[in-house]
């Protein structure tokens, strides 16, 4: 009897080093198990003497039914342990700032060159796009300037081979619509164009948009009248505009557009130098030396064409005074537009 009792106390003793489920167990085991220190105890039943043996039967269980109590008591405890735990492990800290992904913006130039490229859809051209590789024939020749022609330079073009250029401006493309297409044509033609030339104003590749209209009736007026509602677009409506005579190989009459100095309001500077006005796009009547080249009729047909620096614009709209920023990927100076 005393033995059965003293399983208690030695149970007791051993359930309190007992930090996980598996111990408990074993523990369980060792006691409650076949051949556990409790049930062994039972087998001696038989050989105690009938008076003592309900006696003897009682205690036993009482034992059993203590040390059970104490396992269920002590499992829902580790288990408790655990789920506290687990939850501390998986815990998120909703506090902690969440990974910073950056967003990038579109490129000032490519901005620019849409609005153009908007502008010139709202008044009905189409665009197109051509090779920056391109042949001599459809850069220089096509376009009225013959082999001695002093803007062949070799200062000015990179020159792959003899017959084979970068394209100095995006003419080519209009060249080869005007090929491919029968007017009436309002075409314009934006992208990349290299010239072999760098420093505060020049970079060897930069952006341009060309454009022309061919029909039958075609006059100066018209290019007077599309060239300044695009730039009372692009600019203000109350931009003043200026056109001067000028001279191209592909234009005639040719003329230069200026507009009043958006860096002193025309009063004179060192943007302007001086004169209150600022270039910004070239133009012209085709030549009709262009048209033979592409095989439409002169006596038919007539048009204008005119070309622009996607860079310059951007200067101009932005007052940005060296080209030079566009290409150095400066976050502080991208992250502006
Ligand atoms: C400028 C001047 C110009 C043209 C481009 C052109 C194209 C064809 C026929 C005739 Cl296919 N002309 N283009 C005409 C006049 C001026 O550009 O200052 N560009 C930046």
């Amino acid at each position: 009897m005393e033995e059965v009792l003293s399983l208690k106390n030695s149970f007791l003793e051993e359930s309190r080093t007992v930090t996980s489920l598996a111990e408990l167990q074993q523990l369980k085991v060792k006691y409650l198990g076949k051949k556990g220190l409790v049930t062994s105890k039972l087998k001696f039943l038989s050989g105690i003497s009938p008076e003592l043996r309900p006696e003897y039967g009682k205690t036993v269980n009482e034992v059993k039914g203590y040390i059970e109590e104490q396992i269920n008591r002590i499992e829902s405890l580790l288990k408790k342990e655990d789920h506290k735990k687990r939850i501390l492990s998986e815990a998120l800290d909703i506090t902690l700032p969440g990974k910073f992904t950056p967003f990038g913006r579109e490129h000032p130039i490519n901005k620019v060159l849409s609005e153009i490229t908007r502008i010139f859809i709202s008044m009905g051209f189409e665009v197109e796009e051509g090779p920056e590789v391109e042949l001599d024939y459809y850069n220089f020749e096509a376009l009225n300037m013959p082999k001695d022609h002093s803007a062949r330079d070799m200062q000015d073009t990179f020159y792959i081979s003899d017959d084979v250029v970068l394209r100095t401006h995006t003419s080519p493309v209009q060249i080869r619509v005007m090929e491919k297409k029968k007017p009436p044509l309002k075409i314009i033609a934006p992208g990349k164009v290299y010239r072999c030339d760098a420093d505060i104003s020049h970079t060897p590749m930069f952006h341009q948009v060309e454009g022309f209209m061919v029909d039958t009736a075609i006059s100066f007026s018209d290019l007077k009248g599309v060239l300044e509602s695009f730039i009372h677009s692009f600019f203000t409506v109350d931009t003043p505009v200026r056109f001067r005579p000028s001279y191209f190989p592909f234009t005639e009459p040719s003329a230069e557009i200026d507009i009043g100095c958006p860096f002193c309001d025309r009063k004179g500077c060192s943007v302007c130098k001086k004169s209150g006005w600022l270039e910004i796009l070239g133009a012209g009547v085709i030549n009709p030396r262009v048209f033979e080249m592409v095989g439409y009729n002169p006596e038919v047909y007539s048009g204008f064409a005119f070309g622009m620096g996607v860079e310059r614009m951007a200067m101009l709209k932005y007052s940005i005074d060296d080209i030079r920023l566009f290409f150095e990927n400066d976050m502080r100076f991208l992250k502006q537009f």
